[in-house]
């Protein structure tokens, strides 16, 4: 068997290429409905005919073959560089029916480059809903390739387009002989000679590698010494000619179009999308709509949750109550029940809430609601150095940092690229909803303002708010300072409203609660098992002392009376607070007190420096090992609110509480998020200047707030 071959899906943004992507290769790659969803590749392997495979692979979205932004550079490199691994032998354009005329242009590049291309039609069903009607077989003889309609959406056409793929790797079809534009004439002299000094298939491809001669990897300093001399001799004036091949490839389509596509009275259908648009983006109801939309996101995230969230709670509380009863009374069963099962009940309550987080970002999403949120608040983002393609990274900040700074490669702007790259982990991301869930339950009464908002979920809103604003705040601050100077514009396509794949929606809660459980539950359980050792065991010179006094004094009263109750609960405390975690803990302490943290906030706050999932986690671990045996089905919560201060002061109090939310709220506190930055700003000077400034910003906030409701 030989091996499987590369075939690159490509095409303009959103135009299906990742549902068609799914459809192949039975993956799950990320579906949404507006322009640049897929950033990166991502490559499935597909059966094509029994005994055939190939490597299939999904690429971001573009325009045209002349790149303008990080996402568009991959897919560029991927056609343009022979050398690249994933090298295509057979392209499949992905071209939407209904904007026909756009997407051709961007066909015709892709067949001047003569790598064999099938085009794949999408978009049919609503081209046919504007009343347009494509001969596909003319098209196919103007263009000079097969061309397929398919809906990837509903798994239409998939087995049609294997065929079709089959017969090209059997080589059926040759490329066409001529060039859809006379290329070599716009730039006959410089054309010939980089195809002399570079192998390359076809007069288009060299003439990109004239236009793009620096910014090539596979172009070698002798070779670029080469073509940079004749780009002089000859006055190769690149946006002249870009200019003249744009026109001219326009004017052939237009035949084309003439010849093949029959519009009936186009004028006359206003689309149902146009209408939804006429109100959701009117210049003031569409602003209060988006404002409902978001309070409704994060007050259901809330009301939705709560039941899930209390049975798996209750069910925790229940189970460790039950295994404390019923194992032996040992080590081992310390060890289990207050490092394992109180490590996994830490986070496994918060599941519900991030999936029904990630659920509604996909609606979102999916409805092409998302994009007018940018389009809505492109004039707010540009005043602080954004843009309305900011909004996007922002939103999905919500969910997670990592792919929220992927998702900034689509910003075309440089400067504006990297300030929504610096202030994105400043949203509120999944990861603290946990803490803020547990510290409101604490400090917030569950009370309702006006009959029907309720305060828990209001302050809730605040904190996502807080973030949100803390961003826009840095990033005109940012602005001043990024010193990259290039002109900005935005140009996005507001793609039609489509109702939700519900299938898409399901998936992708599921898929998300997976990655967190097992990404997140494998370091909180990890630093659980640690975290219990450390608590339970001390330097012998600090445990030994405690041992004698507390032996001592509880061998003076009877073994069951409360006086001896009481001793035991001193004893374990003191055991904790001189255990390895506890001497850390302690040895912070003067630096976090001012913040209103205790030690044990304080290992918490240590613990979860790498990755903030693990506060909630840490929490429950050193809570267990510090209560008295008989509390182990009391939730955590209950234990925190009767935690105090050595002089009986509660420790969580409205200011310790607040202070505690802030500090999370803008701390960096993500390993993931330093090495993600790091890898899409190429250096670790920004990871390190966010690291830096967000640990400062947390540390004087919390401080100020402290003392205000203290
Ligand atoms: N009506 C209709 N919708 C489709 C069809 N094909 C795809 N879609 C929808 O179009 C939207 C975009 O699909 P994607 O597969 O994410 O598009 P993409 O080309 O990968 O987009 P980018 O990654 O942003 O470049 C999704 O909402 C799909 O469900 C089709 O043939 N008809
Ligand atoms: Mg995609």
């Amino acid at each position: 068997m030989q091996a499987p071959i590369n075939i690159a899906l490509v095409g303009n943004p959103n135009s299906g290429k990742s549902s068609l992507f799914n459809a192949l290769t039975g993956l799950n790659q990320k579906v949404g409905n507006f322009p640049g969803v897929t950033v990166d590749k991502k490559t499935g392997i597909a059966q094509i005919v029994s005994g055939v495979t190939a490597n299939i692979i999904d690429l971001p979205g573009t325009y045209s073959l002349y790149p303008k932004s990080a996402d568009e550079y991959v897919t560029y490199d991927v056609l343009i560089n022979q050398q690249n691994e994933d090298s295509p032998r057979l392209v499949i354009i992905v071209a939407d029916a209904s904007n026909l005329k756009r997407n051709l242009l961007f066909c015709s590049q892709i067949i001047d480059l003569k790598i064999p291309v099938i085009i794949a039609l999408t978009m049919m069903d609503i081209a046919r809903r504007k009343g347009v009607e494509i001969d596909l077989d003319g098209l196919e003889r103007e263009l000079g390739v097969p061309v397929v309609s398919i809906n990837p959406r509903k798994n239409k056409g998939v087995t049609e387009i294997k065929k079709v793929i089959d017969l090209a790797m059997r080589s059926h079809y040759s490329t066409p002989p001529r060039d859809f534009i006379n290329n070599n004439a716009l730039a006959k002299d410089v054309i010939d000679e980089v195809r002399k000094t570079v192998p390359v298939k076809s007069d288009y491809g060299a003439l990109h590698i004239a236009v793009n001669v620096d910014d090539l990897p596979f172009v070698d300093k002798a070779q670029k010494k080469v073509i940079h001399s004749s780009l002089e001799k000859h006055q190769f004036n690149k946006t002249k000619i870009q200019a003249e091949e744009i026109m001219q490839r326009y004017s052939r389509i237009k035949h084309i179009m003439k010849a093949t596509v029959v519009e009936n009275d186009p004028l006359q259908k206003q689309l149902r999308s146009e209408k939804i648009d006429d109100l959701l983006l009117h210049r003031f109801w569409g602003y209060v709509i988006l404002l409902v939309v978001m309070f409704l996101l994060f007050q259901s995230i809330f009301w939705l949750a709560s039941y899930p969230m209390d049975w798996i709670e209750g069910g925790f509380g229940a189970l460790s109550g039950w295994l404390s009863s019923t194992l032996p009374d040992n080590k081992v069963t310390d060890f289990f029940i207050n490092g394992i099962v109180a490590g996994i009940s830490g986070f496994a309550v918060f599941i519900p809430q991030i999936m029904i987080l990630f659920g509604l970002i996909t609606i979102l999403e999916d409805t092409g609601y998302m994009a007018r949120i940018s389009f809505l608040t492109d004039r707010l983002m540009r005043q602080v150095g954004l843009n309305g393609k900011s909004v996007m990274p922002l939103i999905s900040g919500v969910a997670c940092a990592v792919p929220a700074i992927m998702a900034t490669r689509t910003i075309e702007n440089k400067k504006e690229r990297l300030i929504t790259i610096m202030v994105t982990p400043l949203m509120s991301c999944s990861a603290r909803l946990p803490i803020y869930t547990m510290m409101i339950a604490l400090i917030i009464p569950d009370k309702r303002i006006f009959g029907i908002l309720g305060l828990q979920g209001l302050i809730m809103m605040g904190l996502y708010l807080l973030g949100f604003f803390m961003a826009i705040f840095i990033a005109a601050i940012m602005k001043l300072f990024v010193r990259i100077k290039e002109k900005s514009y935005f140009i996005m396509e507001l793609p039609v409203y489509r109702s939700p794949r519900w299938a898409n929606v399901g998936t992708t809660m599921v898929e998300k609660a997976k990655i967190f459980v097992k990404d997140a539950g494998k370091v909180i359980v990890v630093i659980s098992v640690i975290l219990w050792f450390l608590a339970s065991y001390g330097p012998a010179s600090r445990m030994e002392p405690v041992h004698a006094k507390y032996e001592q004094l509880l061998a003076k009263v009877p073994a069951e009376s409360p006086e001896a109750a009481v001793l035991n609960k001193e004893f374990q405390s003191a055991k904790l607070s001189n255990s390895y975690a506890g001497v850390l803990g302690h040895a912070i302490e003067p630096a976090i007190r001012p913040l209103g943290f205790d030690w044990k906030i304080g290992i918490a706050l240590i613990t979860s420096f790498a990755a903030r999932e693990v506060f909630v986690g840490t929490m429950a671990t050193l809570y267990s090992v510090g209560e008295d045996p008989d509390n182990n089905n009391a939730t955590l919560r209950e234990k925190l609110s009767s935690a105090t201060w050595p002089d009986g002061a509660p420790v969580y109090t409205l200011a310790s509480g607040l202070s505690l939310m802030i500090f999370y709220a803008f701390a960096m506190q993500c390993m993931s998020t330093m090495a993600i930055v790091k890898r899409e700003t190429k250096s670790w000077k920004y990871p390190l200047i966010q690291l830096v400034y967000m640990t400062a910003l947390a540390y004087v906030c919390s401080l100020i707030i402290f003392n205000i409701f203290k």
